[in-house]
């Protein structure tokens, strides 16, 4: 265990030191992994170049991203363990708001954290945790991190993909699916293979997400459509990239 932690809220990096300080609890929790604070520490570094904030573009892609999920006939919001340990209800809010299952998806897959990331999750409020089952495969990757439901990703036309890595990315990409894809590395290979790269912090862009499909509950399919297809992907890489130099 570690000492309770007291950040008192005017510290200039609080945001940033509550979230490593999650991480670090998910770790002790048995739901990250060590390999997760190393994807934490680089992560923090692109949000520290991104001024911890959201870019507009980065908010017109989770305008998109909500659009698609409500669009979708199947959606899948994919978790590991800096999902689980960063944002469990915000989680099981997004996936209320946009009829999404939630599928727990590790790239250092085993029973013991597989169970407690989806007992996390249910304490936070999910009624269906899907990933236990693995009864189908993603074709091209390894066994254990090519495991999949079949009534959950393997059936998805859409996959909501958060600080993925890429070769999964790839392979989800390959099976046809729609991907969004959270990632504060607008060069990493996920969110550059993702139909909509989201370039944001986990922690502000899955509640905006919510917000945005709440916004967009009542509105029509042809309305959905046209955000979806307004979107520009290269200008959203691009806006980060550019944000990132210009420090
Ligand atoms: O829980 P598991 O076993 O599935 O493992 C998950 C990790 C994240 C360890 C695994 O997928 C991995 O190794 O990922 P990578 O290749 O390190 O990529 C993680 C990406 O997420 C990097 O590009 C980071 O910049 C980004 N990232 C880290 N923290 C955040 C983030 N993006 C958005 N919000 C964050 N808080």
């Amino acid at each position: 265990m570690t000492d309770e932690v007291e950040i008192p809220e005017d510290h200039p990096r609080y945001q940033s030191l509550l979230t490593r300080h999650r991480i670090e609890e998910g770790v002790e929790k048995g739901i990250t992994s060590k390999q997760g604070l190393i994807a934490e520490g680089r992560g923090e570094s692109f949000d520290y170049l991104l001024g911890e904030e959201t870019l507009p573009s980065a908010d017109a892609a989770e305008r998109a991203a909500a659009a698609q999920l409500l669009l979708a006939e199947h959606a899948v919001l994919s978790v590991n363990g800096n999902v689980a340990a960063l944002v469990p209800g915000e989680t099981v809010a997004l996936a209320e708001a946009t009829g999404a299952d939630i599928e727990v998806n590790l790239f250092g897959r085993t029973e013991e954290r597989m169970r407690a990331i989806a007992d996390h999750l249910r304490e936070h409020g999910a009624t269906n945790v899907k990933g236990l089952a693995a009864d189908a495969r993603i074709p091209g990757l390894e066994h254990e991190r090519g495991k999949v439901d079949e009534d959950g990703i393997y059936d998805a036309d859409v996959v909501l993909v958060p600080l993925e890595d890429g070769d999964r990315a790839e392979a989800l990409g390959e099976m046809g699916k729609t991907e969004i894809v959270i990632d504060l590395n607008p060069l990493s290979r996920s969110p550059r293979t993702a139909a909509i790269p989201i370039i944001d912090n986990i922690i502000r862009a899955v509640p905006n997400v919510t917000e945005h499909a709440r916004d967009l509950a009542d509105a029509s399919r042809d309305e959905l459509e046209a955000i979806v297809a307004d979107f520009d992907r290269e200008a959203v890489l691009d806006d980060a990239e550019r944000a990132i130099r210009d420090v």
